[in-house]
């Protein structure tokens, strides 16, 4: 089977950022509880947990830009809802939101993590918040840490 390197889901002595929308609010605040309750319930301490709010989804990826430059956290989770409406609006939002978010990771080599829902209809969204589905926010809490602990697992 050769060598396995995975990520274990422990976050002690780990830090994060999260860089959340304002836009939808009532859904983001959600997923917000979502990230921190996944990232407290795998060993993270309160004071290694730092909350970026900016106004909308379009915002997010300079702002996680930012935060992985500081060198300060091991990994910076996005947090945004954007829902469709009636506007084509939601195209520009979602896919500049989405690749700003990967570019921010690969340009810092810190992981950087999409947990912004995209969805068709305010039903949807909170379905995803929590709801009818898993809380979308603690899903990328546990990819966070995975993902930090799976890089930091890489043989020299
Ligand atoms: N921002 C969101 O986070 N979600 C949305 O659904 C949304 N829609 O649909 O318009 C949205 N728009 C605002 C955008 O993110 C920027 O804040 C704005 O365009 C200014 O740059």
């Amino acid at each position: 089977m050769g060598q396995v390197i995975e990520g274990k889901l422990d976050a002690t002595s780990l830090k994060f950022a999260i860089v959340v929308s304002r836009y939808n609010s009532f859904i983001t605040k959600h997923l917000v509880e979502g990230v921190i309750d996944g990232l407290s319930r795998h060993g993270a301490a309160d004071e290694d947990i730092a909350t970026l709010y900016v106004p909308g989804s379009f915002e997010i990826p300079l702002a996680c830009l930012k935060m992985a430059q500081s060198g300060r956290y091991h990994a910076v989770i996005a947090v945004g809802a954007v829902i469709r409406g009636a506007t084509s609006h939601f195209e520009f939002v979602a896919s500049e939101c989405a690749k700003g978010v990967a570019q921010a990771g690969l340009q810092t080599g810190v992981p950087v993590i999409f947990g912004v829902v995209t969805a068709e209809t305010i039903e949807q969204a909170i379905e995803r918040a929590g709801t009818k589905l898993p809380n979308r926010g603690f899903e990328a809490a546990l990819t966070a840490i995975e993902q930090v602990n799976a890089l930091k697992s890489i043989p020299d």
